[in-house]
Formats: C-alpha cells, sequence, structure tokens
C-alpha cells in the first residue's frame, strides 16, 4: 500500500498511480453478492441478480437467503455433469455444492467471457444466472454444444439475459 501512495504523492506520477489505484478501488468494495430465492411453498425458484457485469479478477458470492430450499451454483460446462460449455475457453468450471439456507459460496473469475450457471435440483425450474467479465465481442456466442452432452431444458435457455443487457445495467433483476 506504501508504494501506491508514495507513488500518489511523489508529483510527476499521477497517471501511473490512477491507473495502480482502480484495481485497488474495485477489490475494496468486495464481492458482488447474488442471492438464492424462492416462494415460501417452493414453487418458484431464482438468482437475483440473474444477471452481473464484474471486471475480470472480481469475486461473486452466492449465498442461500431461501429457508425452505437447498440450492447449487454450478457452472455449464462438460467436466460437470456433461453439460454444454457455457463458460470461456480455459476458464476454470465451479460447482457449489448443495448449499443450505444461509451457506454462502464465492468463486473469482479472471477469464474474460460470459459464464452461464445453473442451481442442480432447480435447473428445470428455469434457476438459471449469467455472468459477463469485461467486454465480449459483440457478436458473442458460446460455441455449438457436442450432441453426447445434455442439452440445456427450454425453461433455462429461455432465462437468461442478454448480454448487452447485463453489458447495458450493470446488473440485471429477475422480472
Ligand atoms: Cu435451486
Amino acid at each position: 500500500m506504501s508504494l501506491t501512495r508514495r507513488l500518489a504523492l511523489g508529483g510527476g506520477g499521477g497517471l501511473l498511480a490512477a491507473v495502480l489505484l482502480r484495481p485497488a478501488l474495485v477489490l475494496a468494495a468486495g464481492p458482488v453478492e447474488i442471492a438464492m430465492s424462492g416462494t415460501a411453498d417452493g414453487a418458484q425458484v431464482w438468482f437475483d441478480p440473474i444477471g452481473v457485469h464484474i471486471e475480470p479478477g472480481q469475486t461473486v458470492r452466492w449465498t442461500n437467503r431461501d429457508a425452505g430450499n437447498s440450492h447449487t451454483a454450478t457452472a455449464y460446462h462438460p467436466s460437470l455433469w456433461e453439460r454444454p460449455l457455457r463458460i470461456p475457453e480455459g476458464a476454470t468450471p465451479w460447482d457449489s455444492d448443495y448449499l443450505l439456507p444461509d451457506e454462502s459460496f464465492e468463486v473469482t473469475l479472471t477469464v474474460p467471457g460470459v459464464y452461464d450457471y445453473y442451481c442442480v435440483p432447480h435447473e428445470h425450474a428455469g434457476m438459471v444466472g449469467r455472468i459477463v467479465v469485461g467486454t465480449p465481442a459483440a457478436d458473442f456466442a458460446f460455441p455449438p454444444p457436442e450432441a453426447s452432452l445434455e442439452p440445456l431444458p427450454e425453461a433455462a435457455l429461455g432465462n437468461f439475459p442478454a448480454v448487452a443487457e447485463i453489458l447495458a445495467k450493470g446488473m440485471v433483476h429477475r422480472t
């Protein structure tokens, strides 16, 4: 920390100090919080926000705020139950395993791109979410899924917010 302070005070290093300070400010903000929620009777379940935009190196934290259900946050990846790849090539997939009420799980995303994830027991109820890291190309699309992998149900596919909406709003809440 003293290095940054010295540069800021030293004069002539103003631009460099600004560049060095920016990541520190982002980290000071802490993880981006995503709640796992549901109605009391369990009829509806969701992630909120369902879409978030972060910068590379930021951390996302899921917390189960649903007293009546256990949930997971699980990346779409062939290595996790043979699902289609819906995170960037080379990024590390994650699986929170079941989170009981008030339990949390966090992951730090460093590879820019689009990350789709789901809740294992509630994917068919449309409990999915999307994280955009950095700024993907305007014509971004996931690679076509291999036929051997289990495709996403319609309820999941229809729930992902558009990348453009996430970039424009920073955070997309469930409608
Ligand atoms: Cu769930």
